[in-house]
């Protein structure tokens, strides 16, 4: 396979390690201080102008969805907890998905997933002894659009370590991505007063992510809310996202593509 358009000048991936050393103590030390980090002008200018034009002709067959949730992405309330209890809190979220399998292997995005030594970059940043690409046919790489009005509501991500996304084409205004960092330690571990504050706009602890095109995000969206604010004006905001495991065989839940995707993927 040929080598990802990455923007080698900047991110020497295609020399010895040792080049990468010093780009990757910094990303690392951001991510555990911050709790994300930023690698901006990751891939070309060209290559991304690509990837957004590919995924604006994929638009169509995205799966929309829509629907208010709170911030464990469920449907539904606890109406054994208070009213104003995290649980209780329930915000729109909607936007559609590209899954994988729309895209071709050529694209630009699946080259980057599938090239080892970005694998190995972004293992030494998070600290993984080793990533291998997610097996589900439509989990791996993904494009989230996101239309006028279109916005997630603050969640934290499922059971993966980190997310990680990159930046293609922004919004005219909004579509902010808005993090705040550490409201957990672990699912058992919430500090409820700072999520309740995070999900009334009350805290002052809320990190606006700078994204332009290009630029590539890790952050520890398992233990951060974060969301997307609502996107204004006429541009659809085009976020890939990629999910690497730490165990080879990776799938996903057929009951979750369903939701996510709108088909489960198994035939
Ligand atoms: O679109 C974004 O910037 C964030 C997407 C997100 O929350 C995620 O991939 O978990
Ligand atoms: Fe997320």
């Amino acid at each position: 396979m040929t080598r990802p358009p990455i923007d080698f000048a900047r991110y020497p991936l295609d020399q010895d390690t040792a080049a990468m050393g010093p780009i990757i103590a910094e990303a690392r030390a951001q991510l555990d201080r911050d709790q994300y980090c930023s690698l901006p002008g990751f891939l070309t200018p060209e290559a991304v102008t690509e990837a957004a034009a590919e995924a604006t002709g994929l638009m169509g067959q995205a799966n929309p969805a829509e629907s208010l949730r709170n911030c464990y992405l469920q449907r539904q309330g606890d109406p054994s907890m208070p009213a104003d209890h995290p649980r209780n809190v329930l915000q729109p979220a909607r936007y559609r998905m590209i899954a994988a399998d729309l895209l071709p292997q050529t694209s630009h995005l699946k080259r980057l997933y599938f090239w080892e030594p970005f694998q190995h970059m972004v293992a030494a940043i998070v600290g993984a002894p080793k990533l291998y690409p997610n097996d589900d046919p439509l989990q791996p790489v993904n494009v989230i659009c996101y239309g006028p009005g279109d916005q997630s509501a603050w969640h934290y991500d499922s059971t993966n370590a980190f997310t990680m996304t990159l930046m293609l084409q922004g919004a005219e205004a909004g579509g902010a991505f808005e993090l705040a960092p550490n409201t957990r330690e672990s699912p058992d571990g919430e500090d409820i007063p700072y999520m309740t504050e995070v999900l009334t706009g009350a805290s002052d602890r809320v990190r606006t992510v700078s994204r332009a095109a290009g630029e590539l995000t890790i952050f520890r969206g398992c233990n951060s809310l974060h969301r997307v604010s609502p996107v204004a004006g006429s541009r659809t905001r085009l976020m890939a996202v990629f999910v690497y495991e730490e165990r080879p065989g990776v799938t996903g839940d057929p009951e979750v593509n369903q939701t996510v995707y709108g088909r489960t993927g198994t035939g």
